[in-house]
C-alpha cells in the first residue's frame, strides 16, 4: 500500500480558510498502473469471502461442540470419582467399625490369654507343692495348729484362703483328706450374730451343719471347724481363739 496525499480547502465558521491534508491509501498495485480487478476477480473475492464465513461457522461449531464434550466428560469424571469417594467413605467406616471390633475382640482374647497362662502357672505351683485337686480347685491341709485368723492368714500367705464349701461332693473330698482330724473352713459370724458369711463375702448356698449346731455355745462361737466322727453333718460353731488344723483352697479360676 502507498500514501496519496490531497490538499483539501474548506471555510469554518469564522470564515477564514483551512488547508488540511488528507491521507489516502490505495492499492499499491493501483498506483503502480496495474489493472484493477476484474469483475470476475471480485466475484471470486466474494465467494471466498462466503466459504471463510463457513469454514468459520464450522471452526466455532467444532470448538462448541468439543468444549461440550469436555464438559460431559469432566462432568462424568466428577460423578464417577463423587461416587468412586461415597463408596470409599462407607468402606472406611466399615473398616472402622471392623478395626474396633477387632480390636476388642483382640484385647478380650489378650486376657483370656493371660488368664489361661496365670491358670497353668498356678496349677504348675500348687501340683508341685502336692496341693490336692478337686474341681478347679486346689486343697492344702495343714500339718499344725492355729486358731482361725492365723489360720486364714497362713492362707492367704499361700496364695490361697479357708476353704468354702459349696457342695456335698466337695465337702465329701475334704473329708477324705482330713484323716480323722477336724480344721477350720472359711466360715464365721463374728460380723453379725447368725449372720453367717464365707471369706468372699458371699453367703451359705449350702449348709452342713450338725443337728445341734450352730449354737453359739456359751455366747462365744464365731467360727466354724468341720468333724470327722460319724454324723453326716459336719460344721460346728466353736470359739475361734481355738487351736486346730485348717483347709486351704486356691480356685484356679479366681
Ligand atoms: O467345744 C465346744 C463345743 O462343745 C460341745 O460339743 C462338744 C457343744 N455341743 C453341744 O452343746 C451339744 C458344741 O456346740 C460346742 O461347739
Ligand atoms: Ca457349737
Amino acid at each position: 500500500m502507498s500514501q496519496l496525499v490531497a490538499y483539501v480547502n474548506y471555510a469554518v465558521d469564522s470564515g477564514e480558510h483551512i488547508e488540511r491534508v488528507v491521507e489516502i491509501y490505495e492499492s499499491a498495485d493501483c498506483i503502480s498502473g496495474q489493472n484493477p480487478r476484474t469483475e470476475k476477480e471480485n466475484a471470486n473475492m466474494k465467494t471466498q469471502t462466503g466459504a471463510d464465513k463457513k469454514v468459520s461457522r464450522c471452526y466455532t461449531i467444532t470448538v462448541v461442540c468439543v468444549v461440550v464434550l469436555l464438559c460431559v466428560l469432566l462432568l462424568a469424571a466428577i460423578t464417577v470419582l463423587w461416587i468412586k469417594f461415597n463408596n470409599l467413605t462407607v468402606e472406611r467406616k466399615q473398616l472402622q467399625t471392623n478395626n474396633s471390633y477387632l480390636t476388642n475382640q483382640r484385647n478380650q482374647l489378650q486376657k483370656e490369654k493371660d488368664t489361661l497362662q496365670r491358670m497353668l502357672e498356678d496349677m504348675d505351683t500348687y501340683t508341685r507343692l502336692e496341693w490336692k485337686y478337686f474341681n478347679s480347685s486346689f486343697y492344702y491341709i495343714s500339718t499344725v495348729m492355729k486358731n482361725w485368723t492365723e489360720s486364714r492368714n497362713d492362707c492367704i500367705n499361700r496364695g490361697a484362703d479357708l476353704v468354702i464349701i459349696n457342695s456335698t461332693e466337695e465337702e465329701e473330698f475334704i473329708i477324705n483328706q482330713l484323716n480323722n482330724n477336724e480344721a477350720w473352713i472359711g466360715l464365721s459370724d463374728t460380723e453379725t450374730e447368725g449372720m453367717w458369711k464365707w471369706v468372699d463375702g458371699s453367703k451359705l448356698t449350702i449348709a452342713l451343719w450338725h443337728e445341734t449346731e450352730p449354737n453359739n455355745h456359751n455366747n462365744n462361737e464365731d467360727c466354724v471347724k468341720i468333724e470327722t466322727d460319724k454324723r453326716d453333718k459336719k460344721w460346728n460353731d466353736v470359739p475361734c481363739f481355738n487351736t486346730i488344723k485348717w483347709i486351704c483352697e486356691k480356685n484356679v479360676f479366681q
